[in-house]
């Protein structure tokens, strides 16, 4: 007996209880007296059957991640050891799974003979999402369970599946309804006392048979889901790995999953996607926050029903949150609640969501065209027209209505917060809440905490964030926050790059190669060109290209042209003469020579600017630290995940590169946005 594995006995079935919080993650000194324990039971006479549980709020949810790529990680027993160890018992083996088992946890319950479940349970194989693939016989057992296509999709996206649905596809034996270990202890009690023979799942081949006899369905659903994989490793070897599953015998596929997930544990792209997994959990730590209590948000507000609004709405009724939305009239809320109509009912189409779920969810929506309706809200949303009168006249009205202790949130993505709460009599209520569109699809939120926001509204509002499955990152007020402020560092360059002689298409190619979805012009394009003009002119800032671009009517997609032309309102971007004559006139009146632009320029003008707008970001502590920023930009703007973000994406590069990059560029343009951030420098010259 340790600390982190407890037995007890009840009766002739042993209960092994893990006990590792906050997740029960599979760290080396839970491994170590776990093989211990399994060790003397299976050896013990006097016991029957064993059930391995966990202790806290859930069942084992990995192997522990802080290993990886330390010693620890490879040192025995192993994970696939503890796996191994497990396929030699003879007596029946129960997994007694409560909250998630997942990655490693389920391998270790995938190795036991049977797996009981507690029905809020959740199981799954995410490793994907952490740039692996599952390393202890995930991808060998899991299509033994539940067959080669299930498990196919499983691995490859991640997403964890539920105890109904895993019942339903043979990963779990029995849903418990009471106390699950009393549940699984009785399980085991009655598998032992059956006689049967017990058989590992390692040599159960049955749901291999059809995908063995033909693979032509397997491959195609597997190419099918490689080609979302977009530039990263860890999805191919999933699929790979399955189909060894099916075409190997059982040890000689494991052992290619093994040599595959150490393959990609060492690699950059893991090392990315793992950073990211800690910068999201640490974003959630606010400075000055810790302990602060925070405000309950059981009802909210939202003020327009344009296309943000209405993805902001959705966003809360997804979550089972109640929102009032308020229009100017009646007309513009029809036109809203159609929208909301149409997007739900596109995802009943496609199979994303129950007609009875779409169903409650509009019945959590009111409507309104009467300020005073919103008296109850605990949580008030604006997504106005983006002027400072405008948002000044909006919480002039909020602060007359709206109860006490009501946050008031701009969903802003530019304005001064400060100036906007600085409008009311009540600032400490005040906060940005800025959503990204589609809202109830993008993840990311930029929580803006203004000078006089209370900590418990700013506490309320990260809450409420993660509850309705955003990942909320708190950023200082600045003009464009953390995620504009650093676009337009970009932006700047990509138009300079025009006018050197570059094309859209050359410059927006570099970017997809990179790995991102869209280049800068495409994905100005997408966004509306109008946009970003009227805020340049609101600042009194030009750009010579888009401005004309603007002039002419071309908004972008919206349009059907832009940089590029969309034919009968295809999404394809088609590269248009005009835009190049439209180019070279610009050249020519700025008497400026086009030459040949190579990709290494296009990467140093387009994303060096941006790393060091975020180095000053963070410096002016808008940011709280540099991973913030990597999670703004993989959640918000489509930053390659397998590149871990900006900031991480630097130290990768190398900081010396860099900010000798950004040194050459500065003298050759004298632009401000090469100067490079004192903080960079001083990085580079540690690295030296
Ligand atoms: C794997 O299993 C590989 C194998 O196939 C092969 C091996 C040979 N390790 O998310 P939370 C920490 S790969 C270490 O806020 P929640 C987390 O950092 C793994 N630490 O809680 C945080 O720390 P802090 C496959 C971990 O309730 C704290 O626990 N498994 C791990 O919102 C609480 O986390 C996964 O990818 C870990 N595995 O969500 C599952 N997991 O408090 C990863 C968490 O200091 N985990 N921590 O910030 C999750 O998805 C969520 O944590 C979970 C709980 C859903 C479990």
């Amino acid at each position: 007996m340790t600390n982190f594995v407890g037995v007890t006995r009840n009766g002739d079935v042993a209960v092994v209880l893990l006990d590792n919080p906050p997740v029960n993650a599979l760290s080396l000194h839970l491994r170590e007296p776990l093989a211990k324990a399994l060790g003397e039971l299976s050896d013990d006479a006097g016991v029957a059957a064993i059930v391995l549980a966990c202790a806290g709020r859930t069942f084992v949810s990995g192997a522990d991640i802080t290993e990886f790529g330390t010693p620890k990680q490879l040192q025995s027993p192993s994970l696939p050891d503890l796996c191994a160890l497990l396929d030699t018992i003879a007596k029946p083996t129960v997994a007694a799974v409560h909250g998630t088992a997942l990655g490693g946890g389920l391998e270790l319950a995938m190795s036991c003979h049977y797996r009981v479940a507690d029905a809020g349970a959740k199981v799954g194989l995410p490793e994907v999402k952490l740039g692996i693939l599952p390393g202890s016989g995930g991808t060998v057992r899991l299509p033994r369970l539940a067959g080669p296509e299930k498990a196919l999709k499983m691995i490859v996206s991640g997403a964890p599946i539920g105890a109904q649905e895993a019942l339903a596809a043979g990963i779990v034996d029995e849903v418990a309804q009471g106390d699950l270990v009393e549940a699984a202890v009785a399980f085991a009690r009655q598998k032992a006392a059956s006689g049967a023979n017990h058989v590992p799942v390692r040599n159960r081949d049955e749901k291999l048979a059809a995908a063995k006899a033909d693979l032509s369905a397997f491959d195609a659903a597997a190419a099918e889901l490689k080609k979302k994989a977009r530039g990263l490793d860890a999805p191919v070897a999933c699929a790979q790995a399955v189909r060894n599953a099916i075409v190997l015998p059982f040890d000689e596929a494991l052992r290619k999953e093994r040599e595959a997930f150490l393959t990609l544990v060492a690699g950059t792209q893991s090392r990315a996607q793992r950073h990211l997994f800690f910068a999201e959990r640490e974003a959630a730590k606010v400075p000055g926050l810790a302990g602060a209590k925070s405000r309950d948000i059981r009802k909210v507000g939202v003020i327009g029903a344009g296309t943000m609004g209405g993805g902001i709405a959705m966003s809360f009724v997804n979550a089972g949150i109640p929102v009032t939305v308020l229009e100017m009239t009646d007309a513009a809320l029809d036109r809203g609640f159609a929208t909301i109509e149409k997007n739900y009912s596109v995802s009943v189409s496609r199979g994303s969501l129950k007609e009875a779920d779409k169903a409650s969810r509009m019945q959590l929506l009111s409507r309104t065209t009467d300020y005073a309706d919103l008296a109850d809200c605990d949580l008030i949303i604006e997504a106005v027209f983006e002027e400072m009168s405008v948002k000044h006249e909006v919480f002039g009205k909020l602060e007359k209505i709206a109860k006490e202790g009501a946050i008031l949130a701009s969903n802003t993505s530019y304005l001064d917060v400060n100036e906007i709460a600085a409008g009311t009599n009540r600032p400490a209520d005040v906060l940005g809440m800025h959503f990204f569109s589609p809202a109830n699809v993008m993840k990311l939120l930029e929580i803006v905490r203004a000078e006089k926001t209370a900590p418990d509204a700013l506490a309320a509002a990260v809450a409420v964030a993660r509850k309705i499955g955003k990942v909320p990152v708190v950023v200082g007020v600045c003009h464009g926050f953390v995620g504009n402020r650093m676009l337009g560092a970009r932006g700047a360059e990509s138009e300079a790059l025009l006018l050197e002689g570059a094309t859209p298409a050359q410059v927006d190619k570099v970017f997809t190669d990179f790995g991102w979805p869209m280049g800068p012009f495409q994905m100005h394009d997408l966004a509306g060109l109008d946009i970003s003009w009227r805020n340049r002119k609101s600042r009194g800032e030009t750009a010579a290209i888009a401005d004309a671009l603007c002039e002419q009517g071309r908004f972008g997609q919206k349009t059907g042209r832009g940089f590029y032309i969309y034919e009968n309102g295809s999404r394809t971007p088609v590269s248009d003469p005009e835009v190049t004559t439209l180019i070279e006139q610009k050249r020519r009146e700025r008497g400026i020579q086009a030459r040949e632009i190579g990709e290494q320029e296009i990467i140093e003008r387009t994303l060096y600017p941006m790393i060091n707008e975020g180095a000053k970001i963070v410096e002016e502590g808008i940011a709280a630290r540099s991973s913030d920023i990597d999670v703004v930009w993989t959640n918000g703007y489509g930053f390659p995940i397998g590149k871990g973000g900006p900031m991480f994406w630097a130290e990768l590069e190398g900081m010396s590169k860099v900010v000798e990059g950004l040194r050459r560029w500065h003298e050759r343009t004298g632009k401000p946005v090469y100067a490079p951030a004192q903080s960079l420098v001083g990085k580079a010259q540690a690295a030296a």
